[in-house]
């Protein structure tokens, strides 16, 4: 066990760098937006900046569609403000950790460029290149090399009309798979990551790691009645050489370095047992991964837009069982929001202004008292909310561009694929970040890429600094206390009560601390009988106002989405 690592008692916060602040007045945020709002994340506490991608990038995925692993988009700006970002950081005593997106990169970057060129390019093996399937036609429907489906909508695969094959694309078409079998390109990804530790980066967030090994042969997958395209997921997900891959690129990219890294992989459909391998420290793979167990409960598995809804009991089973799965070896990662997910307050919480404040701390607190290293993504920390979606063209992601293309194609329920792309759709988790009350909400002077959240108007930044009882005030606390108190950063979790559907509550322990963290997750007042050992515990962090400072005998009575942590010593 790791016992010492430094990210056991961290907080990272991730940036979206399109979306957190402009500096250049074109309505996208940049390098220079960042460095200038340094001080909200140094009074925020958080030890480490996880930056999603700012490499030069054709923006096909807003960055995930890399053409230039060794620049900066101009964009975002240029080298020379990354390395002044970096010393900004590095004074604050915060680290700073880049995306690392080597299962694909741009079907612009030079590397593909030169693998398409022709079938005896000395890189056409760099990327998957195949035939169409036997006896059929090339660019007929059904003649891709299988069944596999992109994650955006359609096949898996292009017919590159030039040299008369297909290219394995598990994302856009834009973003073409590397073929990770061939040790050039695994040389080539670790040069690169090398070249970004010595200019001082402390890390990375490797994008849909766990995907980089795929089932030899590329088989067809299983359909499911009623779906076009195979479930691959077990083809290329954990696939067979996958552990070996990563424990290679430790080897290769961080063995002899002076300094402290932190590496997380995100991976999605990864299961506990396969996590505690990955991130079992003598195996020297990665230092946490990023699963998704929690945020697919309430969605449709073959329908990512078919939102269904999850109950309480649910959700925090599962959290629990992670919890459980990694406590002897390896570590998890928190997380509710990032880029990707709908925001936490309107998906697991109550975004009715009466109930939002209360909720958003609720459920900051519920994820910030479980052992791991909680992630904060912008926006979070102040409470903010999903956007009022009410038309498809005010979707710009290209996941949800294409699913609604598609739905029109197909003839489907135009008005439930809507609702479900308000519901989860990505674009809410990157309008601006909410600065303050002024018309783009202090984000940019320009017209901003994706509109501002007309609740900025009461829901900010600034509005919350001056507010001890904000969300903003709520999110200090916990991270201060991931500091101070020992028993969150390694305390044992104990989940009470599992089936009440509307009561969070668990126990944390270590080196003779307890920590009791007791959330109510509704609107109803709750009555909580604990045991006598808790007796005279004393408050760390309430949720409401007049909460009781010391646990009497007759137990909590625990108000709409209140939140409490009691300490026992
Ligand atoms: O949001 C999703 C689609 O429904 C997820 O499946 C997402 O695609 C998955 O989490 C992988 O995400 C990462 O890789 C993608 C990129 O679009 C995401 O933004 C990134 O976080 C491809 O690089």
């Amino acid at each position: 066990d790791d016992q010492a690592a430094w990210w056991r008692s961290a907080v990272v916060y991730q940036i979206y760098p399109r979306s957190f602040a402009d500096s250049d007045g074109d309505g996208i945020g940049d390098l220079g937006g960042i460095t200038a709002r340094l001080d909200h994340l140094q009074t925020l506490g958080v030890d480490v900046l996880w930056l999603s991608p700012v490499h030069r990038s054709p923006q096909a995925d807003n960055g995930y569609d890399i053409s230039d692993y060794q620049d900066i988009d101009p964009l975002f700006g240029d080298l020379a403000q990354l390395d002044a970002l970096l010393d900004g950081v590095h004074e604050r005593g915060i680290r700073l950790l880049m995306d690392l997106v080597v299962n694909h990169t741009s079907d612009e970057h030079p590397w593909f460029l030169e693998s398409r060129s022709s079938r005896e390019n000395p890189k056409r093996d760099w990327y998957v290149w195949r035939d169409a399937r036997p006896g059929t036609t090339p660019g007929e429907p059904g003649a891709e090399p299988n069944n596999w489906g992109s994650f955006f909508s359609g096949p898996a695969w292009h017919l590159d009309e030039r040299t008369g094959q297909y290219y394995l694309h598990l994302f856009d078409r834009k973003q073409p798979d590397l073929n990770w079998e061939n040790p050039e390109v695994r040389a080539a990804v670790h040069e690169m990551m090398r070249w970004w530790l010595d200019r001082g980066v402390d890390g990375f967030r490797m994008d849909v790691i766990n995907f980089i090994s795929k089932v030899p042969g590329l088989p067809d997958a299983p359909t499911a009645p009623g779906q076009q395209h195979g479930n691959a997921f077990a083809l290329f997900a954990d696939g067979p050489r996958i552990h070996e891959f990563l424990a290679e690129m430790t080897r290769e990219v961080f063995a002899g370095r002076e300094g402290q890294f932190l590496t997380v992989g995100e991976m999605p459909g990864v299961t506990p047992e396969e996590a505690v391998r990955y991130t079992d420290p003598a195996r020297g793979e990665v230092d946490m991964v990023f699963q998704f167990e929690h945020v697919s409960l309430d969605t449709d598995p073959l329908d990512k837009f078919a939102w269904r809804g999850v109950e309480l009991v649910t959700l925090k089973r599962s959290l629990h069982r992670w919890q459980d799965a990694l406590a002897e070896r390896g570590w998890n990662s928190l997380y509710w929001n990032n880029h990707d997910q709908p925001r936490v307050v309107s998906r697991f919480g109550d975004d009715d202004p009466q109930w939002r404040e209360a909720s958003a701390k609720a459920l900051g607190t519920v994820l910030h008292g479980l052992r791991g290293t909680p992630y904060v993504y912008q926006g979070e920390e102040l409470g903010m909310t999903n956007f009022p979606f009410t038309s498809a063209d005010q979707h710009r992601d290209v996941e949800a561009v294409n699913y609604h293309a598609r739905v029109l194609e197909q003839g489907l329920d135009e008005e439930a694929a809507l609702a479900g792309m308000a519901r989860v759709g990505r674009d809410n988790a990157r309008t601006p970040v909410q600065w303050d009350d002024s018309p783009h909400a202090g984000f940019t002077t320009g017209e901003p890429w994706l509109p501002v959240n007309p609740n900025h108007t009461w829901l900010n930044a600034a509005a919350q600094a001056e507010d001890p009882t904000s969300v903003l005030h709520h999110y200090r606390a916990l991270i201060r206390l991931r500091h101070e108190l020992a028993v969150l950063a390694e305390g044992r979790t104990t989940l009470l009560l599992p089936d009440d559907p509307t009561l969070w509550v668990y126990t944390r322990e270590h080196a003779g601390e307890r920590l009791l963290v007791a959330v109510n997750c509704g609107r109803e007042p709750r009555e909580l009988e604990v045991d006598d050992t808790w007796v005279g515990a004393g408050l760390v962090l309430g949720n409401l106002p007049g909460t009781p400072e010391v646990l009497g005998s007759a137990g909590l009575r625990l108000g709409g989405w209140d939140a409490r942590m009691y300490l026992r010593r």
